[in-house]
């Protein structure tokens, strides 16, 4: 009988710009979300997070819900702009406050916070000076990270210092389809370098302040299936992608060193950016790793082989998904592949063995379920990816994988970056008009999984 560890933690997850709102209030200065949202055609019908679900406010609310779910630990985000407007040592108290508050609730409310240092909300003067893509932000990281494990380290054990620092980088930096915008290979080259090298030094910094402390980077990672194995050029694409988005700072976080595949793809273009003593800048003993796992990626298209893409700064190979096999997908479009958060547990305790305690920071699907006459969220398709996917999780767990946490995405219905608030993750509903908070048929059957600690998903 396959069964989770009786310390297993079941928990949320949310992030500050999607939830917070109150852009405006006790200080805040602009991130770049702020500024992206502010452009337009960067986010459908042109949504901000100006109110979003106004946790800011309602954060008392928020938490009466998980204890009523029996939610064990909360994973939020610290918004770099409220406690430094500027992104310069110039403090904001209030935001510091805000955030001793929330912390104080969720202890008191017997709920453990799990605190992300960097959920993509960058104050924007730091942007204007390159960002991730300016090596700077690593000591301007460093000294902010320092300064929230001095507030708050007393209380905070468990940190995730970045948030898919691959959508930082390539959605931020090349793709353009993310704060802050830029379509640069050049300079997202840089952000996924820098990003490796902040989140190092972010656990040192940590652990120089409370020697207790538990941190990790939260990687989006995926399982890359080939679809046609014949075709060594989508072989070769996969093994790209591959260390793209899964190995890349995991490897630089165990071995100082980047796949070589990339090394080679990157070239003159990475070279430039890597200084000498940077592969022992780069190697962290992390004692946790946050996997964020959505769905599996298929990919069939043979490479793009146009090296002009190359000379116009744009992504070598950009693959398309899309003869993904007959399946169910969520509003995203993202496949629904329950296997694949198994499959890729296992890869990385096949792979990765030494890489600390894992946590599952973010597992979840979008679907548009609202009340119905009654006032019931009937959203059984999320019900069902939560049940198949948890299954999953604890097929990894009783065959040995060091995964202790998993947080399902998200609480609350929220700010979805670039779909804006079309995109409904919540096992809470939230009304944008009103901000009614409704509790989802899929957050009763979460809190029916916490109860039994998992065992309700393994018969
Ligand atoms: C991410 C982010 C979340 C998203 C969620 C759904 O993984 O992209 O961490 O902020 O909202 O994953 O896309």
């Amino acid at each position: 009988m396959m069964s989770f560890q009786d310390d297993f933690t079941w928990g949320v997850a949310t992030s500050s710009f999607q939830i917070e709102g109150a852009t405006r209030t006790d200080g805040r200065g602009p991130s770049i979300w702020d500024t992206f949202c502010a452009t337009p055609g960067k986010v459908a019908n042109g949504d901000n997070g100006d109110i979003a679900c106004d946790h800011y406010n309602m954060f008392d609310e928020d938490i009466r819900i998980m204890q009523e779910m029996g939610v064990q630990s909360y994973r939020f985000s610290l918004a770099w702009p409220r406690m430094f407007p500027n992104g310069d040592a110039v403090r904001e108290e209030r935001g510091f406050d805000f955030y001793n508050r929330l912390i104080d609730a969720l202890l008191e409310a017997g709920i453990k916070p799990l605190a992300t240092l960097y959920h993509w909300d960058l104050p924007q003067p730091l942007q204007d000076k390159g960002g991730w893509a300016n090596r700077e932000i690593v000591g301007a990281f460093k000294d902010y990270v320092t300064a929230c494990a001095e507030a708050f380290g007393d209380r905070v054990i468990d940190w995730v210092t970045i948030n898919e620092p691959w959508c930082v980088s390539w959605l931020g930096y090349m793709n353009g389809v993310h704060a802050p915008g830029v379509k640069s290979l050049d300079d997202a080259i840089a952000a996924a370098h820098h990003t490796a090298l902040a989140h190092a030094e972010a656990v040192r910094a940590i652990r120089a302040v409370q020697p207790l402390a538990r941190a990790g980077a939260s990687l989006n990672m995926t399982n890359y299936v080939i679809l046609n194995p014949e075709d060594a050029e989508v072989v070769e694409a996969a093994a790209l992608m591959d260390s793209h988005v899964n190995r890349w700072w995991i490897e630089a976080q165990l071995t100082g060193h980047y796949p070589q595949n990339l090394v080679e793809e990157y070239g003159e273009r990475l070279a430039r950016v890597f200084l000498p003593g940077d592969e022992a800048l780069l190697k962290i003993d992390a004692e946790l790793l946050g996997v964020n796992y959505y769905n599996d990626s298929f990919l069939a298209s043979p490479r793009i082989n146009d090296v002009s893409l190359l000379a116009k700064g744009l992504f070598p190979f950009n693959q398309r998904v899309n003869d993904t096999p007959p399946a169910p997908h969520t509003d995203m479009g993202w496949p629904i592949t329950p296997d694949g958060i198994y499959n890729l547990l296992m890869r990385i305790h096949r792979d990765y063995p030494t890489v600390g305690e894992i946590a599952i920071t973010e597992n979840g699907a979008a679907f548009d379920d609202g009340p119905d006459a009654n006032g019931i969220v009937n959203d059984a398709r999320r019900v069902e990816y939560f049940k198949s996917h948890i299954y999953n999780v604890l097929r990894a767990v009783s065959e040995g994988s060091a995964l202790r946490s998993y947080y399902a995405w998200s609480l609350l219905d929220n700010f979805e970056w670039a779909e804006g608030y079309d995109k409904r993750f919540g096992l809470v509903h939230v009304d944008f008009e009103t901000l009614k908070r409704t509790p989802k048929e899929s957050a009763k059957t979460y809190a029916a999984i916490i109860a039994t600690n998992g065992a309700m998903v393994a018969s």
